[in-house]
């Protein structure tokens, strides 16, 4: 995995919002996924501070710890998830009960799978390098097109009109989803400071909710500005030991609007998790 050689600013970057947080306001409360949107934008009085998240685990569910996940979306009452790594790469729908696969297309090499978002009826899947999307009905995953983007893909979600795509800089495009023309670029900023490595993707209440690539948190993003307004700590969701590979990291979050259900889980985790959030500041 050609990931496990890029250069690792995490720490530093963490440190260094760790002690900005150190320095922040504390209000206790808290929340849910249904309602961050308002507390996360009561924030908007101290600019450099987003809302600090713990969690509580409400439901584990099975996940295939062969899938290399990179995108995860529930609509519906369907999960569905695309998975990574060259020739391994797939498009599927999972029974969230089970974990099993209902319905799997492969995608081919050399390319690698990346970030997944359903609009209209059609799903949308991202490749890591090559610069080419798929395009593939939701109810038969049959191939209806494909499209191109410059750069990199890495998550890929939705606000009901534009595709939002990360790219592993702090930058996020809109995309038109007829055109894939970019309508709209932001830079993702922790108070003055770029949030680099932006991962899977996720639109929730008027938010875009983020992995960064090998940390443990999940940042939310005013979709308007590019500001962080809140910070999801999920230290320890996984238990130790139930993933050894170094490239095993959180990723993947799937938010259920009509059952306000927050899912995330992580790339080879044996785990996906219903949380809730639980403000700590
Ligand atoms: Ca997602």
């Amino acid at each position: 995995m050609l990931r496990m050689f890029k250069p690792r600013l995490i720490l530093i970057f963490a440190l260094s919002v760790a002690s900005l947080q150190c320095n922040a306001g504390a209000n206790s409360g808290s929340t849910n996924a249904g309602n961050t949107s308002g507390n996360g934008n009561s924030a908007g009085n101290t600019a450099s501070a987003p809302v600090k998240y713990g969690y509580e685990i409400v439901h584990i569910y099975p996940h295939d710890p062969g899938a290399f996940t990179q995108g995860l979306v529930f609509i519906n009452g369907k999960l569905y998830e695309g998975t990574g790594e060259q020739g391994r790469s797939s498009l599927r729908e999972v029974e969230l009960q089970t974990g099993h696969v209902l319905k799997k297309v492969d995608v081919p090499e050399p390319y690698f799978g990346e970030g997944i978002a359903l609009l209209n009826n059609k799903i949308y899947q991202l490749t890591w390098q090559h610069q080419v999307g798929f395009i593939y009905n939701a109810d038969s995953f049959e191939q209806v097109g494909k499209f191109n983007y410059s750069g990199e893909g890495w998550g890929l979600t939705t606000d009901g009109h534009s595709l939002i795509l990360s790219d592993g800089t702090n930058r996020i495009r809109f995309l038109d989803p007829d055109s894939f023309q970019v309508t709209k670029t932001i830079a993702v900023v922790d108070g003055n400071l770029p949030v680099n490595e932006l991962n899977e993707l996720e639109y929730v209440n008027g938010e875009i909710y983020a992995n960064i690539w090998h940390d443990e948190h999940i940042v939310t993003i005013d979709p308007q500005t590019g500001r962080v307004t809140g910070r999801i700590d999920l230290t320890g969701l996984l238990p130790p030991g139930d993933v050894q590979d170094e490239e095993a990291v959180l990723n993947g979050i799937a938010y259920d609007e009509a059952g306000k259900r927050l899912f995330v889980t992580g790339k080879l985790w044996p785990r996906l998790f219903e949380i809730k959030l639980k403000r700590q500041s």
